[in-house]
């Protein structure tokens, strides 16, 4: 499968976070919508309001729509604004882990669980202890479960410092080291934090924090984390200049080192992925604005093959 394919045509759906469960695959997007709500840097205008599943027994089969599995009404901290959420599996249950922002709008994060992976999920009362920001990745090793997230500007994580919210709420200074993802392994319940989060520091080829002025390569949002030959490979958007881009490291909390990029800017202003391995082969799993004619709230879900070369580099894809 070397030519790009679009997932479904009769729903937008973006952020598709693809895992296998009992040999199909499963994949968790948002639900994109049309608010009415005019484009701004907060991102307003992402106001969705549930999450569907998807499934499909081979990359270029049927995909199933699994239906609502998610509402927000059923949420009861709810304030608004499902974005991307992911998934992890344990002992028979499924754990759903979204971003929503609460009633004082500030972004958490949330669980709902289930005993199937399409669901229905039933959330819990309140949003994990010691949540912020968005985008939750969950990478799963060895039984023990890591949840990488943040996203800038809308995303809120310019609001904190080493995990602690502060005053000002301002991103770094051009030429101080960038605003990093987060990484904390989750306790045995699922439910909760083990640890304060940490850093995922992205180096430069000198072994140099990338800084916040470095807009080509620096994290803004989307983390995803796989692994590849026994490297870690940290993978995200870098926002306002479009990128997917990746970092390697030699275990789950790195740091990492910037290697390149994944998939060059694609029609609409945000680009969010997963990585999957599916029978041999690698999947990169992402969207775009085509379909709704570059409405940057109203995006796509695709699936594109992705190709290593033999020292482990990820070959770039063309986003459009
Ligand atoms: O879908 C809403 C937000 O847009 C996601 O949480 C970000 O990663 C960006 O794709």
């Amino acid at each position: 499968m070397k030519e790009p394919r679009y997932l479904v045509d009769h729903a937008y759906m973006a952020d598709p976070s693809a895992h296998v469960f009992n040999g199909k695959i499963y994949i968790y997007p948002s639900h994109d919508v049309e608010s009415g709500i005019p484009e701004n840097d907060n991102g307003d205008h992402f106001d969705m309001r549930d999450y569907h599943v998807f499934s499909m027994e081979s990359i270029d089969g049927e995909v199933t729509d699994h239906g609502k599995a998610l509402d927000v009404k059923d949420i009861p901290w709810a304030g608004r604004q499902l974005w991307d959420c992911d998934i992890a599996h344990k002992d028979g249950t499924y754990y759903l882990y979204f971003p929503l922002k609460d009633q004082t709008d500030i972004f958490r994060i949330g669980v709902a669980t289930s005993d199937k992976p399409e669901g229905p999920f039933k959330p819990l009362d309140a949003p994990m202890k010691g949540s912020f920001s968005i985008d939750p990745c969950i990478f799963e090793e060895d039984g023990k479960h890591y949840m990488y997230f943040g996203g800038l500007w809308g995303g809120q994580l310019q609001r904190y410092r080493d995990g602690k919210a502060i005053e000002c709420g301002l991103e770094p200074k051009e030429d101080e080291p960038a605003l990093p993802a987060r990484v904390a392994r989750l306790a045995d319940t699922m439910l909760e934090f083990a640890e304060p989060s940490k850093a995922i520091v992205i180096l430069d080829e000198n072994g140099k924090p990338l800084t916040a002025g470095d807009h080509d390569r620096r994290f803004f949002e989307a983390s995803w984390m796989h692994k590849y030959n026994g490297k870690y490979y940290f993978s995200y958007s870098t926002g306002n200049t479009h990128r997917l881009c990746y970092a390697t490291g030699d275990n789950p909390y790195g740091p990492f080192t910037y290697q390149g990029v994944i998939l060059t800017p694609v029609v609409g202003w945000t680009t969010h992925h997963s990585i999957i391995e599916f029978k041999g082969k690698s999947y990169l799993f992402f969207h775009d604005s085509v379909p709704s004619g570059g409405k940057t709230w109203l995006r796509s879900m695709k699936v594109v093959e992705l190709e290593y070369d033999t020292e482990g580099r990820i070959k770039t894809i063309e986003g459009q």
